[in-house]
C-alpha cells in the first residue's frame, strides 16, 4: 500500500467535510458520524449553528454527542427517531458501488442505524479509502459478550480470521457494552452476501459492511472533490 502523506490526507478530509456540510439546511435533523473526517464536518456545522443555522442532530457515539454539544448543536435521542434528513459520516473503505466497510472507530451499530434512517446518507473520505474490492480493512463484527466464542467460531466457518479488538491492553467495549471481532476475510467477492451471513449469526448485533445504505460518497483527491452516487 502506498505510504500516505498525513498532511495531504488531512487536507483531503477537510475538503470532503466542507463539501458535505453545504448540503445541510435549516430545519434538518442531521446524523453525525464518528472518526476524524466526520469530526471536521461537525466542527464546521458548529460554526454554522453559531452563525444561525437551525438544526437538530443524532450522534453515532457518546464521543460524537459530547463533541456536538460542545459546539452548541442540539442532540436528539436516536432511539426516538423514525427518519433523519441527512447524515455525514466517515468510512474505512468504499467502492464505486457505494459498498462500505465502517466501524474502525467502534461505533458501527449507531452509525448503521443513522445511515438506515437517513434520507440522504453522505460519506466523506480522503482518497485512501477508495478500493476496487472491500476487504483489505478487516470487517468489524459487534458481538454480544455472552456469545463471543460461538460467534468467533461461526465467523471462522465463513472464512474469517477473527481477532477480539483490544484497547489500552484490555478488551474493547462498545458504547452498547459489546465486544468487536475484527474479521479478516481477505478481498470480499460478495459483500452483500457476507453481510447477510454475518447478521444471521446468533449473538451478532451488527457488522461493518454497509451495503445499500449510502446516498453519496464525497471524496477529495487533493485537487478535486469527486462525488460517487
Ligand atoms: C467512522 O469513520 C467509522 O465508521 C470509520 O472507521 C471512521 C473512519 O475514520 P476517519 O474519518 O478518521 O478515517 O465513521
Amino acid at each position: 500500500m502506498a505510504t500516505i502523506d498525513k498532511t495531504q490526507q488531512d487536507a483531503e478530509k477537510l475538503a470532503a467535510a466542507l463539501a458535505a456540510v453545504k448540503h445541510v439546511k435549516d430545519g434538518d435533523v442531521v446524523g453525525l458520524g464518528t472518526g476524524s473526517t466526520a469530526t471536521l464536518a461537525i466542527q464546521e456545522l458548529g460554526k454554522m449553528v453559531r452563525a444561525g443555522l437551525k438544526i437538530t442532530a443524532a450522534a453515532s457515539s457518546i464521543r460524537t454527542e459530547v463533541l456536538a454539544k460542545s459546539f452548541g448543536i442540539e442532540i436528539l435521542d436516536l432511539g426516538s427517531l423514525s427518519v433523519i434528513d441527512i447524515s455525514i459520516d466517515g468510512a474505512d473503505e468504499f467502492t464505486e458501488s457505494l459498498d462500505l466497510i465502517k466501524g474502525g472507530g467502534g461505533a458501527l451499530f449507531r452509525e448503521k442505524i443513522i445511515a438506515t434512517l437517513s434520507k440522504n446518507a453522505i460519506i466523506v473520505t480522503d482518497a485512501s479509502k477508495k478500493v476496487k474490492k472491500l476487504g483489505a480493512f478487516t470487517v468489524p463484527v459487534e458481538v454480544i459478550p455472552l456469545a463471543y466464542q460461538y460467534v468467533f467460531d461461526q465467523v471462522a466457518k465463513l472464512g474469517g480470521k477473527g481477532i477480539l479488538r483490544q484497547a489500552d491492553h484490555k478488551t474493547f467495549i462498545t458504547d452498547n457494552g459489546n465486544y468487536i471481532i475484527d474479521a479478516d476475510f481477505g478481498l470480499i467477492d460478495d459483500p452483500a452476501k457476507l453481510n447477510i451471513s454475518l447478521n444471521q449469526i446468533n449473538g451478532v448485533l451488527t457488522n461493518g459492511l454497509f451495503i445499500g445504505l449510502t446516498s453519496k460518497v464525497i471524496m477529495s483527491d487533493g485537487t478535486d472533490i469527486v462525488i460517487f452516487e
